[in-house]
């Protein structure tokens, strides 16, 4: 019987659909990037970390952008969201996961090398320092819509979406 589930295995592969990939412990799904100018996007995802400790997203490499850095929003004042690096990473618990989600913590792209066009593909090497690396590639969707549980905008002030 090993013999049949190794062939299921193999079969099976092919299957994982586009934003998914998965490296020893650390898994990404769900993963896809959008923008709304020319200049700068965005990548959001779910991170799973299987292992037995804690592992932190450090850094991200990319040929998509001149530069990548993780972001989050913050409430400011008067109710207004703005974007902000954060330097100490975004910690995936052991045996949990971590939400990259509009309106939250994401993967900013800045000075992109082309437009991201839907259809085209981004591919990532997310830095997880001790834990590793994990090599991804998620699809372009322009048009996928943010949760509905984020909402962009408060007291109808307008906000800078990615
Ligand atoms: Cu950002």
């Amino acid at each position: 019987m090993k013999t049949l589930s190794l062939a299921l295995a193999a079969f099976m592969l092919p299957l994982a659909s586009a934003g998914f990939a998965a490296e020893g412990d650390l898994s990404l799904s769900d993963g896809y990037a959008r923008s709304s100018n020319p200049k700068a996007g965005a990548v959001f995802a779910m991170l799973h970390n299987a292992g037995g400790s804690d592992c932190t997203l450090q850094a991200v490499a990319t040929d998509s952008a001149e530069v990548a850095e993780l972001h989050t929003h913050e409430h400011g004042a008067h109710g207004v969201m703005r974007m902000t690096k954060v330097e100490a990473g975004f910690t995936v618990p052991a045996g949990g996961t971590h939400l990259l989600e509009r309106g939250g913590d994401h993967i900013m792209l800045m000075g992109l090398t082309a437009p991201l066009e839907n259809g085209a593909e981004v591919a990532l090497t997310l830095d997880f320092g001790d834990c590793g690396t994990l090599q991804a590639t998620v699809p372009v969707d322009n048009d996928r819509q943010a949760e509905a549980a984020a909402p962009m905008a408060h007291d109808g002030a307008p906000m800078t979406q990615h």
